[in-house]
């Protein structure tokens, strides 16, 4: 690839037009403390869809939809040829930050109004993509979007999650689909030629070895599971022990098993308990059921096996209460494209700021693009590691990098003949 004139086309990545973006697209589900609450579906969610239609409207993108409400910008390139395409989610945690997820979509619009203003058409289209409800905590499991594109069969069974007001994804999906009628259709599975991912990395790595942008070679496997404990309600003060059916007592020593055994055997073990629901919840009435959430991660898919036999192991104890797991998520550890990686690789080594690989802790769209066609992601640093909490943070210079990076590796692989790699 040429270098001056990349050189100059990363000229046109505005970092004040992307922070700009990214804080207004904030304002949309803005909660306490600076962060942002706009969960999969919710009016909020569908209101920033609109917002940011418009601005890829504006910048004469052509904008779609398909069955599971994902949402596409498309530019155009000089031929109809499989869309390069990038975007994350923008559906949020309940304690969200204003970049988890946001950022991706907010840096995809940047490239675009980047490539608009350098006057360049690729020989591919290009496209930006926002995936719903990736985060999975309104309706599990998460990237039920990304998912569906890609298996497209797996729609039926999503649209049967409910959430804790009891809405089915079918309805919410129902009612988002009306909220963006004008939007036109288009097929689940289309054919894309490659997919970039850029999003915050959540974690502490980048900041900690003073790099701007992280080239992600991968994402560790993860596994959701419901666990319900079902004992049997009775007085507090007076059930003796040898007649108690104590959801809590078999339920916490359940968790508290697992975290020990977690924390005993690998450092790379994620184990999460997330949701711990009691009821009936009365100080003074014994609990007669309690669910909890189990979130488990590892690079590796055997000590997924091991660590997900041994604790369906504990749950099958002696116990006055019945015991009983569901699986809510499964997907295994996930490789990324070694071209799309050398496209990454070779943008940051020209943005020429400070660059490391690294694998990704958080799942991602990502995820289930890597099944469908070359795939690849870049990180850019999040302050004190810190995400899913409202205090989440990179700096705008960050933005820029990553956005520049992206701009780059897009502009790569949408040109197929720069693009050695390809050939
Ligand atoms: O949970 C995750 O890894 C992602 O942030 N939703
Ligand atoms: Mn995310
Ligand atoms: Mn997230």
């Amino acid at each position: 690839m040429n270098f001056d004139f990349t050189g100059r086309l990363t000229d046109h990545v505005s970092q004040e037009r992307l922070a700009g973006l990214v804080s207004a697209l904030a304002e949309i589900g803005k909660s306490d403390g600076g962060g942002v609450n706009r969960q999969a579906l919710t009016p909020q969610d569908v209101a920033a869809r609109k917002f940011l239609s418009q601005i890829a409207a504006d910048l004469g993108c052509e904008v779609y939809r398909d069955a599971a409400a994902n949402v596409f910008f498309r530019r155009r390139g000089t031929t109809d040829a499989p869309p390069v395409v990038t975007g994350s989610h923008i559906d949020t945690q309940p304690t969200g930050g204003r970049f988890d997820g946001a950022y991706g979509v907010c840096a995809g619009l940047e490239m675009l109004a980047a490539l608009s203003d350098a006057g360049v058409t690729t020989e591919l289209p290009l496209e930006v993509a926002i995936w719903t409800n990736e985060e999975g905590c309104r309706f599990a499991p998460g990237s039920m979007g990304s998912a569906t594109f890609v298996h497209p069969e797996l729609l039926t069974s999503f649209g049967e999650s409910t959430d804790s007001a009891g809405v089915r994804f079918a309805e919410a999906l129902a009612d988002a689909a009306a909220a963006l009628g004008e939007i036109p259709l288009v097929p689940l599975k289309r054919t894309f030629s490659a997919f970039i991912e850029a999003h915050i990395e959540q974690g502490p790595v980048l900041e900690r070895e003073g790099k701007k942008i992280g080239v992600v070679s991968g994402i560790q496997g993860v596994r959701w599971f419901r666990v319900s404990v079902r004992g049997r309600t009775s007085h507090a003060g007076t059930t003796p022990i040898e007649f108690r059916k104590d959801a809590v007592l078999v339920a916490t020593e359940l968790v508290q098993q697992a975290y020990v055994a977690a924390y005993e055997s690998d450092t790379d073990l994620r184990l999460t308990v997330g949701r711990f629901d009691v009821s009936p919840g009365a100080t003074n009435t014994i609990a007669s059921e309690v669910n909890f959430t189990i979130d488990l991660r590892h690079p590796c898919e055997g000590v997924l096996d091991d660590f997900e036999a041994k604790f369906r192991s504990w749950t099958r104890r002696q116990s006055p209460c019945t015991i009983s797991l569901q699986e809510l998520m499964r997907h295994k550890p996930t490789p990324f494209s070694g071209r799309v990686r050398a496209a990454l690789i070779g943008a940051a080594e020209q943005c020429g700021e400070p660059w490391q690989e690294i694998l990704s802790g958080a799942f991602h769209d990502s995820m289930y693009l890597a099944e469908h066609c070359p795939t690849g992601m870049l990180f850019i640093p999040s302050k004190d590691g810190l995400s899913h909490h409202p205090g989440e943070f990179s700096a705008s210079d960050e933005l820029a990098w990553g956005a520049k990076a992206l701009t780059l590796a897009m502009y790569r692989l949408a040109n197929p003949l720069l693009d050695g790699a390809a050939n």
